[in-house]
């Protein structure tokens, strides 16, 4: 039997032969490592609210707390690691060099739409990596950005800048190559509403009203990652989150959501604006700072825009 058919390549053995540094491949494959802990703790830990909150105000579930700390200790672990940003810390993070040279700053949602877990919806961790002290950086900075999706399957995303590609977790505990150099489509058929549409300021009200008139398919899970999972592995289409009446900026942060998808929404040949300037070249100035968002495939994140001009 020919043994190597059988045999997937493994998340690190990808790295290797990606040819990127050994830091960034480290954070990478340690966040990949991270991941199984969380994916563990979901499906056997306790629910409940940890007592505690985070910047938003948003009370903390045990699993964000459990989540973060998993997250930030194997980052630590990795030794090239100089600052973090997380959802679920109100500052940011520095973690004391040893001897680390060339270091990264990493920014990470640890547990992006928790509160989907206790029904049972898929949930994801989202992680921006940056060369340098630096973590709020301009998001065309960044040198890589993964997502893990906690889903029916446990599914792992990387770009580095050399394409998109996905690794599933297998029972071995294993994350083996299933889709290499993803692309998203020119043009979809989904598209994700965002928001609340009595709060829709008149620009998103047309392009809700314009996608539902050209007989797009809604497909809304509450959970970005999911989302935009969806829109990368089946074809392409639109996720929105828009400027509303009650939130001008929109409801997601650029920093550890909108910046890392954006970069592997368009490594992978897609687009993502605020409605008209690309996401990736907004100023990244706060922890908490958000924006609209308007990610996807090229056709449909063009059409979105011509409502704002
Ligand atoms: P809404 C989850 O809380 C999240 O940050 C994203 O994962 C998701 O896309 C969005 O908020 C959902 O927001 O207002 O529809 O519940």
């Amino acid at each position: 039997m020919n043994i190597k058919k059988h045999v997937k390549r493994g998340l690190w053995s990808h790295l290797m032969k990606s040819g990127i540094e050994m830091g960034l491949a480290s954070i990478i494959y340690e966040v990949g490592v991270a991941s199984k802990y969380v994916n563990h703790a979901m499906r056997t830990g306790d629910l409940g609210l940890a007592g505690t909150s985070n910047l938003y105000g948003e009370d903390q579930l045990a699993l964000d707390v459990v989540a973060d700390e998993i997250i930030k200790d194997r980052l630590d672990h990795t030794g090239r690691v100089s600052r973090i940003i997380s959802e679920e810390q109100s500052e940011i993070i520095i973690f004391e060099r040893k001897n680390r040279k060339g270091g990264y700053s990493v920014c990470y949602d640890p547990l992006d739409g928790s509160s989907l877990v206790d029904v049972n919806l898929s949930v994801g961790t989202i992680v921006a990596i940056y060369a340098g002290d630096d973590p709020l950086q301009n998001g065309r900075k960044q040198v890589g950005a993964m997502y893990v999706l906690y889903g029916p399957r446990t599914t792992l995303v990387y770009g580095a800048g050399n394409g998109v590609h996905e690794f599933t977790l297998n029972n071995l505990g294993e994350y083996v190559l299933t889709q290499e150099y993803i692309q998203i489509r020119e043009q979809g058929n989904i598209f994700s509403p965002g928001g609340i549409r009595r709060d829709y300021l008149p620009e998103h009200e047309k392009i809700v009203t314009k996608f539902e008139a050209d007989g797009y398919k809604l497909r809304y899970s509450g959970g970005f990652v999911p989302d935009i999972n969806q829109i990368l592995l089946k074809g392409g289409g639109l996720f929105m989150y828009p400027a509303t009446t009650t939130a001008k900026q929109g409801k997601l942060r650029l920093p550890f959501e909108l910046n890392p998808m954006a970069y592997l929404v368009e490594l992978a040949g897609g687009a993502a604006t605020d409605g008209q300037k690309p996401i990736l070249d907004l100023d990244c100035n706060d922890l908490d700072q958000r924006s609209p968002v308007y990610i996807g495939s090229r056709k449909e994140v063009a059409l979105a825009a011509q409502f704002f001009n």
